[in-house]
């Protein structure tokens, strides 16, 4: 879905199925507009030091800024996927609590700034992006890989499936669209442990877009592909950012299964302490966000899902969107800040 997916038509509009949760497990919609404040102020934080060609210092930036925010919120929160595991990261670790603790128990997943190098380089497509959801719903997952398949909504359950050959997932694609497997076009991150993926992809006749970075709003891309032009996102990417994807796609509908890399003893024990019991499990979406979600993401750089930070004479502009589990209602929120010291930017 890019930025036109705020005039998403009306038959995918109804293909979009909302969640049924209790009425007293769903969370408040006001926080809604509180989680655009804090991916705003992670992304004008970010923004500053774009193509500064330091990641490092963008990344602290966008994690200072989003703590801080988080900290305001009239929630109990515990960070379930952050910065890295305790010992790692100083700020938003797993297991940080955050928020006044006034408020309902949730689970925080973030990604201060999605595509650190993107920011560095000042390329398309960085982000700032969290996910909220009821107390203990969120996969705890360990910084790890993961490899991941999504698809849009629409399509039949269980169409393609992470453990099928790329080709034949292309194929089954193709049909159920109703074109042929050269009208199908994959988006894959650019990395040598795809070359072979990249290959059969190729093979079948259908088309691979390359990203460099970024796979939270590359599967976020398969909501509208009659928009992005992507049909299939395939691919091993970051777990967190899998676990986020997964939050937005709940909200927007459409499919994705995962699985955790844990090739290692060592991971396999950090996946145990987190709970993980199964190294091998398939997940679902609703095995990774299992209650009411809301997810928000505020551009850094450009990109095709939403416009980055401007910095203006006495305005600074963001752009984010925000999509609620519940409703399925999806926000685009075009801001103007007048008020700079808020960003702590001087
Ligand atoms: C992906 C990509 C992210 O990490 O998840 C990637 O979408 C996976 O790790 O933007 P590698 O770079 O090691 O392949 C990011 O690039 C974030 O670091």
């Amino acid at each position: 879905m890019g930025r036109k997916g705020k005039h998403m038509n009306k038959e995918r509009r109804d293909n979009v199925p909302s969640i049924t949760v209790q009425a007293d497990l769903a969370l408040e919609r006001v926080l809604t507009l509180e989680l655009v404040r804090v991916t705003e102020r992670a992304a004008v934080s970010a923004a500053r030091l774009s193509g500064r060609g330091n990641e490092k210092a963008a990344d602290q930036a966008a994690v200072d800024a989003m703590r801080r925010e988080l900290n305001k919120l009239p929630i109990d929160g515990t960070i379930v996927i952050g910065e890295g595991e305790r010992d790692e990261a100083p700020m938003l670790f797993i297991g940080e609590t955050v928020g006044n603790k006034h408020g309902p128990k949730v689970d925080i997943a973030v990604d201060p700034l999605e595509g650190t190098t993107l920011c560095a380089k000042n390329m398309p497509g960085a982000i700032a992006t969290m996910a909220m959801a009821e107390g203990g719903t969120l996969l705890n997952a360990p910084d790890v890989y993961m490899e991941k398949i999504a698809i849009g909504p629409g399509y039949p359950i269980g169409l393609v499936d992470l453990d099928a050959p790329a080709e034949e997932n292309i194929r089954r694609l193709a049909e159920a669209k109703g074109v042929q497997p050269s009208d199908i076009t994959a988006l894959i991150l650019d990395r040598p442990r795809h070359a072979d993926l990249i290959a059969s992809v190729r093979k079948v006749g259908a088309a691979v877009r390359l990203i460099t970075d970024g796979d939270v709003a590359g599967v976020i891309h398969t909501a509208d592909p009659a928009d992005t032009g992507i049909d299939i996102y395939i691919g091993v990417g970051g777990a967190p950012e899998g676990v986020l994807a997964a939050a937005a796609l709940r909200c927007i509908g459409g499919q994705m299964q995962c699985r955790l890399v844990l090739d290692t003893q060592e991971k396999r024990e950090r996946a145990a302490k987190m709970g993980i019991k199964d190294p091998r499990k398939k997940y679902e979406i609703a095995d990774m966000v299992q209650g009411d979600c809301l997810f928000a993401a505020t551009g850094v750089t450009d990109g095709a899902l939403l416009d980055g930070v401007r910095f203006r004479k006495n305005v600074i502009e963001t752009e984010t969107v925000v999509m609620r589990s519940v409703t399925g209602t999806v926000r685009w929120i075009r801001a103007e800040h007048r008020q700079r010291e808020k960003f702590y930017l001087d």
